[in-house]
Order: structure tokens, then sequence, then C-alpha cells
């Protein structure tokens, strides 16, 4: 009997959503930073074996909004939670679930639907188990679970609970699939991600991706990308082109190296940066970047 399902993994931001995902898939397909509001998009990963199916749903990491990016974050999340077969629930607390944690708990005990919760980070945190506890005690979840999705720790009995929960069902895409995300919107979020890892403070939000160009040479050995980071303020576009380019071509080289992993081809990645002011409440803008209903 082949089992498939939707499985959509909620939680505050950065308590380790994408960093699963991409370990069940084995691939990047989020992209994950030690900073905050990382991922903005709902984001499909598909995990495929024998006897089931399962898409994953990453989510943007649920917070308060603050302009129309952050509410257009949090529609990708109350859509995630339409015809799901299963919710994950995860939190990294290493002390005592706090309000943001309550708040979610509260917002999905009222789906109809399973809810398992999730401990992550268990590498760090030497009082997970308790924190177990206090999720066992909101009689909100049909089972819970400790892991590390770094080092993966536990990932397997998640899978194999996972599989018991699931209908039976058809494999709803081929083997080889695994995302939804166009080749473009990874690429785009691979730049971020650099972005994101190598700027500081509130720069690194007011940034987003462009794709102006993916093309083949003529000889085809290489693959030309011209994209466009663009930012909200002209000291920010300093810093990002940093002393005589320093800092845009830290991020174009270590970019450059995982879009060659992801293309499995030599590319030539050239970056511009641009300052939009407001751009997170401007509605063309937030199209133009890819953050909209398709
Ligand atoms: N030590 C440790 N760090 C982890 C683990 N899982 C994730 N992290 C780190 O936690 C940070 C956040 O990870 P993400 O996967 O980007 O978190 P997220 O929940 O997707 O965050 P948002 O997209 O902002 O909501 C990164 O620095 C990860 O490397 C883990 O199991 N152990
Ligand atoms: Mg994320």
């Amino acid at each position: 009997m082949f089992r498939s399902g939707f499985v959509t993994i909620v939680g505050r931001p950065n308590v380790g959503k994408s960093t699963i995902i991409n370990n069940i898939i084995g691939e990047k397909i989020s992209i994950i930073s030690d900073k905050p509001q990382t991922t903005r998009n709902k984001i499909q990963a598909v995990y495929t074996d024998d006897e089931s199916q399962i898409i994953f749903i990453d989510t943007p990491g649920i917070h308060k909004p603050k302009n129309k990016l952050g509410e257009y974050m949090s529609q990708e999340i109350d859509s995630s939670l339409d015809g799901m077969d299963l919710v994950i629930f995860m939190t990294d607390e290493r002390k005592s679930l706090g309000p943001g944690d309550k708040y979610i708990i509260d917002k999905i005990k009222e789906l109809k639907i399973p809810v398992f919760g999730v401990v992550n980070k268990i590498d760090i945190n030497k009082n997970f188990q308790n924190v177990c506890k206090e999720l066992e005690a909101f009689d909100v979840f049909e089972s819970i679970h400790s892991i590390s999705a770094s080092e993966g720790t536990n990932i397997d009995k998640l899978i194999e609970k996972i599989k018991t929960i699931i209908p039976e069902g058809p494999k709803y895409y081929p083997d080889e699939y695994i995302t939804d995300m166009p080749e473009r919107f990874i690429i785009a979020e691979l730049i971020r991600e650099k972005a994101l890892n190598y700027l500081m403070q509130e720069v690194p939000h007011g940034v987003g991706v462009y794709i102006d160009k993916i093309e083949g040479s003529d000889d085809g050995n290489v693959i030309n990308i011209n994209a466009t980071i663009m930012c909200e303020k002209k000291s920010h576009k300093g810093i990002i082109i940093g002393k005589q380019g320093s800092m845009l071509k830290k991020i174009g080289k270590a970019s450059r190296k995982e879009i060659n992993k992801l293309l499995g081809s030599k590319t030539y990645l050239d970056l511009w940066v641009k300052v939009k002011k407001d751009w997170r409440d401007d509605e063309k803008t937030l199209k133009d970047l890819g953050y909209r209903d398709w």
C-alpha cells in the first residue's frame, strides 16, 4: 500500500524549519541563516521512498507583520495550513515555552488535523526533555519528537511516524521531483542567503534579490546570470558593495559556488545593487520579486 500526504512545518522564526526540510530532501531547497525571518515564501519539498511520498511545506517563521512583506508572509503561513494531513510545530526553546510558541500552539489546536510537536537543536539543548514535557501538557500533540535538524538526529524516526499518519494515496510527483520552486527562485534565494550571512543588523532584512537574466553562453560552457540586489537605503547600498566592492565580491563568490552546484554547470554571475526605498511596502516591487500567489 502506497501512502502520501501533505505536511506543513510551522514555528517561530529561526527554529530550524528550513534546515530540517533540506536535511530530509538531501538538497538545499530552502535557504538557512542565523537571522530570524529568513524564509519568505511557502516552499514545497517532496520526499519519496518505496512506500510513501511526503510533501513538506516550509513556511516563514510566525511573527507580527510590520510591513506588506510581513503580511504576505503571514498569508503564506495561513494558506499553508489548507488541506494538510499533518502539521508539525517546531520549537528550539531551551528554557521554557514563551508567548511566541504559545500563540502558535493556540492557533493550530483549533485545526481539525493531527499535530506533531518537535523540539529541535537537541545537540545544543540540555533541557530538551523538559521542553518535551511542557509540550505534552498541552494535550494537543499526537506525538512529540526531539531532533537535531542540522545533525540529522531522530529524523528517520520522525519520518516513520509521519508515515503512520498520512493516508493511502497516489504518488503525486515523479521520484526525482523535489520542489515546486523554479530554478530562478532558488538562485535568487541562494544570493539572498549569502547576503543574510554576511550582512549585519537591519541591512539583510531589507534585501530582495531579482534575477534579470539567465542565459547560456554561445559555446554552451557557462551560464550567465545577471541579478540585482535590492535594498532600502543608500547607506545600505554602500555596505552591500563594501570597500572597493569587496562585500559584493564576497557575496558573489559564495553564491556562485552554490549556484554551480545547483545547476551542475559553471556560471558567471553579474551582481548589481539598487536602492528602492520602502520596497517592502510596495505591492509592485513585491510582485516583481516573486512575493505573490502564482
Ligand atoms: N545547533 C543547531 N543549530 C540548528 C539546528 N537546526 C537549525 N539550526 C540553526 O538555526 C538557524 C536557523 O535555521 P533555519 O532553518 O533558517 O530556521 P527557520 O525556522 O527556517 O527560520 P525562518 O525561515 O527565519 O523562520 C541556522 O543558523 C541553523 O544553522 C540544529 O539542529 N542544531
Ligand atoms: Mg526558514
